[in-house]
């Protein structure tokens, strides 16, 4: 290479944040975790690396789709800031930032810290999707919109020196076109598996504490299953661990899903997902994701209260009919995840009982109640500030930032909050505990460490987030 050519070289930096709480490390949200013991300081770094390390760690699938965009004279790399410090040893002429709602502040810091450093710095991902107009100035370019064709544009004018202020992508990219996602940007090691594969994007429905139907449109857009069945041969060969099918709804199309798994069977891979309960009722689809080696699903079933889930418009599956679908996708020997959300508009402080029974009854695997997290972008989130209910202003998107159940955001309907909050610790203590950490990994149908691991994991979140609800609480009433 001619010395002229080494210097038209350009090098991209792909840049994952880590929440600063919730499932990239839970923390206590209050200074005092400053203030504790050298016991439990020891025990939450424990317990932060083994989330880090074990449970969570996949690879962001948004920049392993963008690394694999190839530009001739361009460079990417990427940067997963849960593992990686910052390669700021090294010469980089531009550093993309994939910014999630809820983590809006530490995206903005660290483009800052890039931008004086001179480096340019575009954001994309789906709060620059939602909120283009609050990013403008932090950047010195914006990509808004799934990126997956527009990057190539990116790269080339990269090259060119014409970038530009903002790409906006015109309309969804169409994804039955192959653009095979390679693994070379990544540390393969750093995480628990890497084979992330997406096969559908779009959500048909419209449950208002979500905005995936509003990045990624209400029409659901599928990949060709040869494609797929290729990306996992390909990935196969790198890493034999468990696929992750990062789809929201992976049964969302039952005919396409079918196939798809059916076809997937000669690989003897095993997976997990997410699903929508209604799988329970489709045997020769339960059977599919069975043989195809599907180990667990997660499974949204947000109240038991169909007037809660109507109220947030959430429509699919009855409450009646999800205790026997549960207990069939469990018998066809796939653990299920069942998540809840305590709090919805519907909801009174008769629900914990029930769900503690539901939750006993259909033998849930691992369960998780959160508290509903009121996203800005989201249908709720307008709703609840006509209605007064945030607890923090609408503009203040930072304070909306992720957390693990530890701070209560609005005002639920029903239940003042200085009732609706010991509620929720209690049924939280009483259902996160070690003993039903060990009856449910027992009792469950296969991946029984993991099932295990998971619910030992959440009798420690838990138990930060009674904690810093219960400060919550305490200064609510000093306030009051
Ligand atoms: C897999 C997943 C995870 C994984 C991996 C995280 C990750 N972001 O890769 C894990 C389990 C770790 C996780 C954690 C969390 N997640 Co999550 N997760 C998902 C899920 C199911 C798929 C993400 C994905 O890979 N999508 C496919 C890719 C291709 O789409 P994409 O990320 O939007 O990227 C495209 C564009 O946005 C854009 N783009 C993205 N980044 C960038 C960067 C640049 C520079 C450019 C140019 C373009 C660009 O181009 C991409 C290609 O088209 C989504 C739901 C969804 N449908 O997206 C939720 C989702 C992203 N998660 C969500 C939440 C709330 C969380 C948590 C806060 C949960 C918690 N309480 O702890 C944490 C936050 C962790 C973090 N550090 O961000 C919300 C985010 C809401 C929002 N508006 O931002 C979503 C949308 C789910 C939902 N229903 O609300 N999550
Ligand atoms: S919560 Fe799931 S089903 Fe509801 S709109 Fe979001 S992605 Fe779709």
């Amino acid at each position: 290479m001619t010395a002229g050519a080494a210097q038209q070289q350009k090098s991209v930096l792909l840049v994952f944040i880590q929440a600063d709480s919730g499932v990239d490390g839970a923390s206590l949200l209050d200074s005092a975790s400053a203030r504790r013991g050298f016991f439990s300081s020891f025990k939450e770094q424990a317990f932060s690396q083994v989330i880090r390390r074990a449970q969570f760690a996949i690879p962001p699938l948004a920049l392993m789709i963008l690394s694999s965009v190839k530009v001739p004279g361009v460079t990417q790399s990427i940067c997963d800031l849960r593992f990686d410090t910052l390669p700021l040893d090294r010469h980089w002429d531009l550093a993309g930032i994939s910014v999630q709602t809820g983590a809006v502040k530490p995206a903005f810091d660290l483009a800052r810290i890039l931008r004086s450093r001179g480096i340019k710095v575009v954001l994309g991902g789906p709060y620059v999707t939602i909120f283009p107009e609050r990013c403008r100035d932090h950047a010195d370019l914006l990509v808004i919109g799934e990126a997956d064709e527009i990057w190539k544009e990116v790269q080339e004018d990269l090259s060119r020196g014409t970038l530009k202020r903002e790409y906006r992508v015109g309309s969804f990219p169409d994804l039955s076109i192959d653009r095979p996602v390679s693994k070379s940007a990544l540390q393969i090691g750093s995480y628990f598996t890497t084979n992330v594969v997406q096969t559908t994007r779009g959500c048909p429905y419209s449950c208002d504490f979500c905005n995936v139907h509003v990045m990624n449109g209400h029409r659901l857009r599928h990949r060709s299953i040869d494609a797929i069945k290729r990306e996992v041969e390909e990935f196969l060969q790198q890493d034999k661990r468990i696929f992750f099918f990062l789809d929201d709804t992976v049964n969302a199309d039952e005919a396409y899903a079918l196939k798809l798994f059916t076809e997937l069977i000669p690989y003897q891979i095993s997976w997990v997902g997410q699903a929508t309960t209604a799988l329970g009722e489709k045997p020769k689809l339960l059977e599919a994701f069975a043989r195809s080696g599907c180990g667990a699903l997660l499974v949204g079933i947000e109240s038991l209260e169909d007037g809660s889930n109507h109220a947030h418009q959430k429509f699919h599956n009855p409450a009646a009919r999800q205790a026997e679908c549960i207990k069939r996708i469990r018998q066809a020997g796939i653990c299920v995840y069942g998540s809840f959300i305590y709090g919805l508009d519907g909801d009174t402080l008769s629900l914990p009982e029930r769900l503690e029974e539901f939750i006993e009854d259909t033998g849930i695997d691992v369960p998780g109640i959160n508290l509903l997290r009121p996203i800005p972008g989201t249908g709720v989130f307008s709703r609840l500030a006509r209605e007064g209910r945030l607890l923090h202003s609408p503009e203040d998107h930072d304070a909306f930032r992720f957390s693990w159940g530890q701070e209560m955001l609005y005002l639920p309907k029903q239940i003042p909050l200085e009732e609706f909050i010991p509620s929720y610790t209690a049924l939280t203590r009483r259902v996160f505990t070690a003993s039903n950490a060990l009856k449910r990994a027992v009792s469950a149908p296969r991946l029984r460490s993991a099932v295990l691991m998971f619910n030992l994991l959440y009798v420690h979140m838990y138990g930060l987030s009674r904690k810093d609800l219960h400060r919550q609480l305490r200064e609510l009433s000093n306030d009051g």
